[in-house]
């Protein structure tokens, strides 16, 4: 069984979520390891991913930013220690990526990176990663093996769109999560600085709606360090390492700010860590503005 078997569980799952969305835009009462208040729709699609993933052979254990720590069996947290549990594959899963725009009827999606060494681990230690985007229509983005490729997902199906797909070389886009005040001086200088290149701005609230469109058109997405949070909003093992991989392997780059992603060492399970992924021109410049920046 083989990391294209767990893409292909992400995209089956994806359309059984998708399906069920309309009645689960509640929030549920309960809060995830980051302190964010839980919708219905992320319970869901976590013990769905869990259940559907964990009955793979080849996967050891799941984590996601929906629960504490990490599961080794789809029964309810009494599996084998990560160590000892069988299989190869270790995931990591953001259910439902920018799901506080389900309220508002906007894109979502969900990320899941595929790690060979048990979690928290770093960008060295992951063989696949991939996400769905719930917009006007349900695509699916994964990368393996230095390729990338998109799918149409239709009732659990995937249809290759592109089978090589690379960031578009000419910039076009840009947007910045959290608040402009809130920004440190050197990245207002930067985001100045690209602005005059004239670049369009586009924030969709969903980082797998922003990755898409910066593939799509080229450009730089990212959650930068803020003022009351240095550490940014975004976490690192279930979103910036996989979106990482995706865009790199896309021909295009990652940074904190000062290194590469993939080149990070994983401390946490739930750490944050500012995020940017885009053109290489654009993430090069990026971290000459935020040579001097300290926290
Ligand atoms: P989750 O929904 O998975 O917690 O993701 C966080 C997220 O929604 C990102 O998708 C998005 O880029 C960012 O937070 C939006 O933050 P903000 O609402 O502060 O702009």
């Amino acid at each position: 069984m083989t990391v294209d078997t767990i893409f292909e569980t992400v995209a089956a799952v994806g359309s059984d979520v998708q399906s069920v969305l309309g009645d689960r835009r509640s929030y549920e009462g309960g809060h995830n390891p980051s302190g964010e208040r839980q919708l219905a729709a992320d319970v869901y699609a976590d013990d769905l991913l869990a259940e559907r993933l964990l009955a793979l052979d080849s996967v050891a254990s799941y984590a996601s930013e929906e629960r504490e720590t990490v599961q080794t069996s789809a029964d309810s947290g009494d599996g084998p220690a990560v160590e000892d549990a069988t299989g190869t594959y270790h995931i990591s899963c953001d259910p439902l990526d920018g799901s506080s725009n389900l309220t508002s009827n906007n894109a979502m999606g969900t990320i899941v990176g595929v790690y060979d060494e048990t979690l928290p681990a770093p960008g060295s230690a992951l063989v696949g990663a991939t996400y769905v985007l719930y917009g006007p229509i349900t695509t699916m983005v994964t990368a393996r093996d230095g390729t990338v490729r998109e799918y149409l997902v239709e009732n659990g199906e995937r249809d290759l769109l592109e089978d090589d797909l690379t960031i578009a070389e000419e910039p076009v886009t840009y947007g910045f999560g959290g608040r402009i005040p809130d920004w440190p001086s050197a990245f207002v200088e930067y985001v100045e600085d690209i602005e005059a290149d004239r670049l369009k701005l586009r924030y969709a609230g969903a980082m797998v709606a922003d990755v898409n469109q910066v593939l799509t058109y080229g450009g730089v997405f990212g959650y930068p360090m803020v003022k009351d949070r240095p550490e940014g909003k975004l976490r690192l093992q279930f979103e910036g390492v996989p979106m990482a991989a995706i865009v790199t392997a896309a021909g295009g780059a990652s940074t904190d700010g000062t290194r590469s992603l993939l080149e990070k060492p994983a401390e946490s399970l739930h750490e944050r860590s500012p995020v940017f992924v885009g053109n290489e021109s654009l993430i090069g410049r990026l971290e000459d503005a935020m040579t001097d920046w300290d926290p």
